[in-house]
């Protein structure tokens, strides 16, 4: 039986930490706030990739500048966060700087602004960014594929050999070189074992969005195609300890958690997705989320369910894949 080690504190203690203001604690954890070392000064918009008004973000692709040589590419990514309870109080209260837009009646709107630790934006940064970030950031028409087993051996297995993104990131978590002190759980067991770790999208600073991911230590599990009924202790795994570490750390029972793959992945190192069920997070849609529960229950009726099963994802107008499924006369 593996050792379980739980690096979660007490839930009154992290429950604190949720409702603290960014510019005390920025990665929600116990560390200082450490200064970027991304120069904007150096930084200048190229292109806006994509925005919703609705979600209140925007990705942006940008150049930074170098002593010598060429200006290199950015993806910027900022996003309004959400409200958080506990501070609310702080926003509204006798000092704050309400200016008044219009009145009409009973109806009025204002402007209020806030301190600037009540004002963050979630920033998020990808230098430099390859060819595919861009593409991947970029909004595009969509095309729904009928992924069919033969399909995957032909066209997608020989297409992600040569063309995935690099997963240096995630192996940089698993050897505990990056994000250590962010890790909420690990099953240390090379086979069967995982480590559950914040989601780079999520501030940690409100539950309401709350979005973790579990990493397998395993290597060489691609994606939900690779799974058989031989990873099915590790899937459970998952699973139970993983709804445990959450329910403990941020009190949010495993009835709120939406617990999930995607197929396609951006990444091909097995991972899960944790999500609120109350946040409609990007991924969650029919074409994309694969429910974990129902995962571990298709492989226990067939331990070769997605080996054979046609899978369906959708694709961008420019993704490489696309276009060598249409070479196939697939689409
Ligand atoms: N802890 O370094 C990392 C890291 N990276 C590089 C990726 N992730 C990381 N987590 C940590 N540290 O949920 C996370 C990603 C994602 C998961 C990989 O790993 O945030 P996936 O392989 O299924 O890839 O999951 P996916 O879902 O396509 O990736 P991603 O980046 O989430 O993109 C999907 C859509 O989400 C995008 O098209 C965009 O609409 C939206 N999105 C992407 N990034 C952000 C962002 N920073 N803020 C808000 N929305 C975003």
């Amino acid at each position: 039986m593996a050792e379980k080690v739980e690096s979660a504190p007490m839930l009154e203690e992290k429950k604190l930490k949720l409702s603290e203001p960014a510019a005390q604690e920025p990665e929600g954890n116990q560390a200082p706030a450490e200064r970027s070392r991304f120069n904007l000064n150096r930084f200048s918009v190229k292109k806006i990739l994509r925005e919703s008004a609705r979600d209140k973000i925007v990705f942006i692709h940008g150049k930074v500048g170098q002593d010598c040589g060429e200006a290199q590419d950015a993806v910027v990514i900022l996003e309004k966060t959400p409200f958080c309870e506990e501070t609310l109080p702080q926003l509204l209260n006798k000092d704050a700087d309400l200016r008044l837009q219009m009145r009409n009646d009973i109806y009025s709107t204002h402007h209020l602004y806030p301190l600037p630790s009540f004002n963050e934006i979630k920033t998020t940064v990808v230098y430099p960014a390859t060819e595919k970030h861009l593409k991947k950031y970029l909004k595009q028409e969509m095309y729904l594929i009928n992924e069919t087993a033969d399909d995957y051996k032909t066209i997608t297995s020989p297409y992600l050999q040569s063309q995935a993104l690099s997963v240096q990131w995630v192996y940089n978590i698993l050897e505990k070189k990056a994000e250590v002190e962010r890790i909420i759980y690990e099953n240390p067991d090379p086979q069967d074992g995982f480590l559950l770790i914040p989601d780079l999208k999520w501030n940690q600073k409100q539950v309401d969005d709350l979005y973790l991911i579990a990493i397998c230590h395993r290597r060489g599990v691609k994606s939900l195609r690779d799974l058989t009924a031989e990873h099915l202790t590790m899937l459970q795994n998952i699973l139970q300890e993983g709804q445990v570490a959450i329910s403990k750390r941020y009190n949010t029972p495993q009835s709120q958690l939406r617990i999930y793959f995607h197929y396609q992945p951006s990444y091909y190192h097995l991972h899960i997705h944790f999500t609120a069920l109350s946040y409609d997070a990007p991924g969650s849609m029919v074409e994309r989320a694969h429910l974990l529960s129902s995962v571990i229950e298709n492989l226990q009726t067939d331990p070769e369910y997605y080996q054979k099963r046609t899978l369906t994802f959708a694709l961008k107008a420019d993704d490489p894949l696309l276009q060598s499924f249409k070479e196939a006369g697939r689409v």
